[in-house]
């Protein structure tokens, strides 16, 4: 990544001119590099309340053709030149109409983002994220974390996901405090509160470098014991976990005051509720609040899956409540969920993926434990022809994107099934 910055009046002329240029327009599709430009583009685009749809910048051609079919953008911007903002060079957008978004045209329940994210099966799904959730949550986030302006946050997201677009960006231009993007996760100088995921704590080479910073953060995924064992030993950091969604941003976090016990994801934010359902010792994790999205995009029957009439969404994870009110995540409901580098990826799209390969006969995936990304993506295979499993993989990166391609291929004779033809997935290893 280039090293470039912007401020002030500077920043502030920046983003007018995306705004001036792209108000009017409903939904636009912002390719999300990790640049600056991505910054100005969508930080313009919500000053303007124009809907921004992010797309992977490294989406291959198949999932790229979906989102911007399935969004129906007015706009595509591929990069914006911040030095010759007088023009923003587009691209026609897809003439598809796609069903309207949930949420009015207006005011705070209005879409600011709609961001793909897998399911089990089938292609992914556009959650839309309405103004009001964003600034709630960042509110709170705020409060839990006592982030201030004076604050200088370091990251090295991605910002086409929540993770880095909400809590990375929209954080810091909503709360007046300094980002360093690092392009790579590192230390950053004056850096008083970092976000990173899992893998990214857990390759961090000398975690003494993080010792000054204020607050660490970690979420997306479980963040290991040992992982934060080793930055209490060697930073002298007690990381503070907190745990979201993309459909609900972020619910749960430990707080800067208070304790942070490996293992917990804190309790809930301010003006959240969640609850654990079931009659188990631990159930169904259910969140209701400001901070809850819209619906999925044109896919109301997703939407009513999900999200209960009384505004209560099934996140699909399974949690306890510890009796200090933190809350522990230990597992999901549906193991066809596979979280790798804090990324979510749908078994399925990967078995579609690799369906449309003429030497794939069959083939299941499923997610298996990982040191470094938590879960890693194998693919089993039963190949119509000999076919290289690199050529595979190379599919599944190419056509879909690469944090989405098998780091295994395992090529077997048959598949396990029970009496239906069903996968028993729970047999493969
Ligand atoms: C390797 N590469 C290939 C390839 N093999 N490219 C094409 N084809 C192949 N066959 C390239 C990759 O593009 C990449 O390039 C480089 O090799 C390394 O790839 P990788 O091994 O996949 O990356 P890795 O180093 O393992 O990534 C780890 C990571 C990453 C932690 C940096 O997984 C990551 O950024 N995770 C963040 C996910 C996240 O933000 N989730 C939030 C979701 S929101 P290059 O050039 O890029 O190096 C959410 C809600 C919440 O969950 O609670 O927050
Ligand atoms: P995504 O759909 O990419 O937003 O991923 C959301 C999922 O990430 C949640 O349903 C959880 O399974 C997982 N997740 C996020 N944060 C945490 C965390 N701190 N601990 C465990 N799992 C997490």
């Amino acid at each position: 990544m280039s090293d470039v910055s912007l401020e002030g009046d500077d920043l502030a002329g920046a983003v007018g001119a995306v705004a001036q240029r792209v108000r009017g327009l409903r939904r636009i599709a912002v390719v999300a590099t990790p640049t600056l430009e991505t910054v100005v583009a969508i930080a313009g685009a919500v000053e303007a309340g124009v809907t921004v749809v992010t797309i992977n910048p490294q989406a291959g051609e198949t999932e790229r053709a979906y989102v911007l079919q399935d969004s129906a953008p007015d706009l595509i911007l591929d990069q914006i030149d911040l030095t010759a903002r007088a023009a923003l060079p587009a691209q026609p957008a897809p003439a598809a109409g796609a069903a309207d978004l949930p949420g009015g045209p207006g005011g705070d329940e209005s879409p600011a983002l709609v961001i793909y994210t897998s399911g089990t099966t089938g292609p992914p799904k556009g959650a839309v994220i309405p103004r009001r959730a964003i600034a709630a949550n960042i509110d709170a986030l705020a409060d839990a974390w006592a982030w201030t302006p004076e604050d200088v946050l370091g990251h090295a997201l991605p910002l086409f996901h929540v993770h880095g677009l909400v809590l990375g960006t929209l954080g810091p231009l909503r709360l007046g405090s300094a980002l360093h993007h690092t392009g790579r996760f590192a230390p950053t100088p004056g850096g008083t509160l970092y976000f990173a995921v899992p893998t990214m704590w857990s390759r961090v080479p000398e975690p003494a470098a993080f010792s000054s910073a204020r607050l660490l953060v970690s979420g997306s995924a479980a963040l290991p014991v040992p992982v934060f064992e080793r930055l209490v030993a060697l930073a002298g950091q007690r990381v503070a976990e907190r745990y979201g969604l993309t459909e609900t941003l972020i619910n749960t976090a430990a707080r800067a005051d208070g304790e942070r016990r490996p293992g917990l994801v804190g309790a809930p934010l301010q003006g959240v509720e969640v609850r654990v359902t079931g009659t188990d010792e631990f159930g169904p994790v259910e969140v209701r609040g400001p901070n809850v999205f819209s619906g999925y995009l044109g896919n109301p029957a997703a939407t009513a899956a999900a999200l209960a009439p009384d505004g209560w969404f099934a996140t699909g994870d399974l949690g306890l409540f510890e009796p200090d009110g933190q809350l522990r995540i230990v597992g999901r409901q549906n193991t066809d969920l596979i979280k790798s580098g804090g990324y979510k990826i749908g078994a399925g799209e990967i078995e579609n993926a690799l369906l449309a390969h003429p030497a794939v006969a069959e083939t299941a995936v499923i997610g298996v434990p990982d040191d470094d990304l938590g879960q890693r993506i194998v693919a089993f295979v039963v190949p119509h022809e000999t076919v290289d499993a690199a050529v595979l993989v190379d599919h599944v990166a190419t056509t879909l994107a690469p944090h989405k391609r098998p780091r295994e291929v395992r090529f077997v004779t048959s598949l396990p099934r029970n009496p239906l033809g069903k996968v028993q997935k729970k047999l493969l290893t």
